[in-house]
C-alpha cells in the first residue's frame, strides 16, 4: 500500500495504521467538517511520560484575536497549576495565589519581557499580557521548587496533553503547516503536515 505523504511517522508499522486511520477518519467526517482535523499520539521517549507536552501548528495564515477571558495558573500547594500552559499571543493570564503563604512570580525569559510581578498573598490575583511569542518560565524567588511554563504561540491551533501523549488539533483550514512539540524534557523535530479538504490526519510524534 502506498504510503501518503501528510502522515508522518517513526516506523513504516505506525505509517500503516496511521494510513488506515485517516480512511476511517475521512469517512466519519465527510460532508460536514468546517475544517481538517489533525490527531495523534506522542511517544515521549527520555521523559517519564507525556503529560504537558504542546502540540501547536506554525505558519497558518491570517490574524488571531485572543480570546475574552483570561487563563489562569493557580499558586495551591506549593505548586503552579497547570504546569504547561499554552496560550495565543495578546493573551492575559491571571496569576492567582491559593496558598497561605505569600508567592512571588517572575521570569529570566525574553518573551516574558523578565517581568518580576512581585509577591502577594492567598487569595489576590495578579495579571499579566504576552505581547512576544516563545516559551516563558514562571518562577517563584520565595520558593525556588517551583517551576510552571507559558508558551506564548502565534495561532489558537495548539493543544497541552495528558500523560498518555494523545492530542486532537480541530478545525484546521486544508493546507500544508509544520507541526511542533514543546515538551519541558524531551525534544521533537518539526513535521510537515499536509491537511486535506476533508477528513483528519494522523501524525504521531516521537522524540529524538
Ligand atoms: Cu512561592
Amino acid at each position: 500500500m502506498r504510503v501518503p505523504a501528510f502522515v508522518s511517522n517513526g516506523t513504516m508499522v505506525t505509517r500503516t495504521k496511521a494510513f488506515l486511520s485517516i480512511l476511517l477518519g475521512a469517512a466519519l467526517v465527510s460532508g460536514h467538517a468546517p475544517g481538517g482535523a489533525i490527531r495523534g499520539k506522542l511517544e515521549c521517549r527520555g521523559a517519564h511520560d507525556c503529560r504537558d507536552a504542546v502540540i501547536y501548528l506554525t505558519n497558518v495564515p491570517g490574524g488571531f484575536a485572543p480570546r475574552g477571558d483570561s487563563p489562569s495558573i493557580d499558586q495551591f500547594k506549593m505548586e503552579f497549576i497547570p504546569h504547561v500552559l499554552p496560550i495565543l499571543l495578546g493573551t492575559t493570564v491571571r496569576i492567582l495565589n491559593s496558598d497561605p503563604v505569600m508567592h512571588n512570580v517572575y521570569t529570566p525569559s525574553n518573551a516574558g519581557d523578565h517581568f518580576n510581578l512581585g509577591t502577594w498573598a492567598k487569595g489576590q490575583a495578579k495579571t499579566y499580557t504576552f505581547k512576544q511569542l516563545g516559551e516563558v518560565r514562571l518562577l517563584c524567588n520565595v520558593h525556588p521548587a517551583m517551576e510552571a511554563w507559558i508558551l506564548v504561540l502565534p495561532n489558537p491551533h495548539f493543544a497541552r496533553t495528558g500523560p498518555d501523549g494523545v492530542y486532537t488539533l480541530r478545525d484546521v483550514q486544508p493546507g500544508d503547516y509544520e507541526l511542533r512539540v514543546w515538551h519541558e524534557k524531551v525534544k521533537f523535530a518539526p513535521i510537515q503536515v499536509h491537511v486535506p479538504a476533508m477528513g483528519e490526519v494522523v501524525v504521531n510524534p516521537a522524540s529524538q
